[in-house]
């Protein structure tokens, strides 16, 4: 396998932001999302999961940040898609359940880990297939006069798939409600974004005239103040906008397939969110961090136990 070494322009400096300032909330979601993931990869290891699976690890306050201004917008996930749905719902059970094929499967288990759908969201494992079924939603959303907006998130990699511009044109023609989240985690499986991307996100929205906007920080309250007005703006009918994250994937592409070299994996966890807002508040972390991964632990064991769910075959 080759290891591969990190470009230099994927090295995002640390940056100074106070922590401390998490609603108990926010750091609950945060970390029952990143012991759900680290939980897959325990079951995945001991054969009960079938098929594949893609953890999102690292960027699990991505979704926490954004579900706090998306209001009833509709979301559009994809193939990374767990963090985006226990953001929104904070349903655990239903979607263990739907990987694991149980019964209170929230597809009734036929979906899997990557094809959820539930109201005002929907996630596919194709990439790139999500952004004009978002756009259309959108326009749906404008024509009815209801000023909601449609959210697809997207890897850095995906804007190598051809669907994403045709729907960036006519989304910005039209003056669409729709918001791309960028989850730019400088690697798809396995090619660094530098190797597949001339140029870069913010230079593909500016020839389409569409507003781009770049978060470096992992501070949830933060991000929400930066999006608020933008989002907005999306809303009043002020057309799309493209929210571009610079992230950092924390686990393998999917399970076992990681081809980075120690010294970038090393950057990586030490950007991580979970360890930064560990320092940054020890005791109360260390408090809700127990809490989330023991209520996970016994979720997962009430969960195998259950019978099949009803789509499983
Ligand atoms: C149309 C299509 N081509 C290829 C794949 C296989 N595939 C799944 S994820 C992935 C890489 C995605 O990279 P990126 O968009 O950067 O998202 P990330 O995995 O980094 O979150 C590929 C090539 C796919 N799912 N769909």
């Amino acid at each position: 396998m080759t290891l591969l070494t990190q470009p230099a322009s994927q090295v995002v400096e640390k940056n100074s932001e106070d922590l401390r300032e998490i609603a108990d909330d926010d750091l609950r979601r945060l970390l029952l999302i990143r012991h759900f993931e680290r939980k897959l990869l325990d079951l995945f290891a001991a054969g009960h999961i079938a098929g594949t699976t893609h953890t999102c690890l690292g960027q699990e306050y991505v979704p926490v940040a954004l579900e706090g201004v998306l209001g009833d917008s509709f979301v559009f996930s994809n193939h990374r898609g767990h963090g985006h749905y226990l953001a929104r719902f904070g349903d655990a059970a239903g979607l263990l359940a739907e990987i694991t094929g149980r019964a209170g499967a929230v597809c009734g288990g036929a979906g899997g880990s990557q094809h959820i759908l539930r109201e005002g969201f929907c996630s596919t494992g194709v990439q790139g297939e999500s952004v004009p079924a978002a756009l259309g939603v959108a326009l749906g959303l404008r024509r009815a006069g209801r000023g909601g907006l449609a959210l697809a998130y997207v890897g850095d990699g995906t804007w190598g798939e051809g669907a994403v511009y045709e729907a960036l044109n006519m989304a910005s023609l039209w003056r669409a409600p729709l918001v791309l989240a960028v989850e730019h985690n400088g690697i798809a499986q396995s090619t660094p974004t530098e190797a597949a991307m001339a140029g870069t996100i913010a230079g593909r929205a500016a020839a389409f005239d569409v507003p781009h906007l770049s978060v470096t920080g992992v501070c949830v309250a933060t991000i929400r103040q930066r999006l608020a007005e933008p989002l907005a703006r999306v809303r009043d009918g002020g057309g799309p906008l493209v929210v571009e994250f610079r992230t950092h994937r924390l686990g393998p592409h999917s399970k076992g397939d990681d081809t980075r070299d120690a010294e970038w994996l090393a950057r990586v966890a030490d950007q991580d969110w979970y360890g930064r807002y560990a320092r940054a508040e020890p005791g109360r972390f260390a408090a809700h961090d127990a809490a989330q991964r023991e209520s996970v632990d016994r979720l997962a064991a009430e969960v195998l136990a259950r019978p099949p769910a009803s789509g499983v075959a």
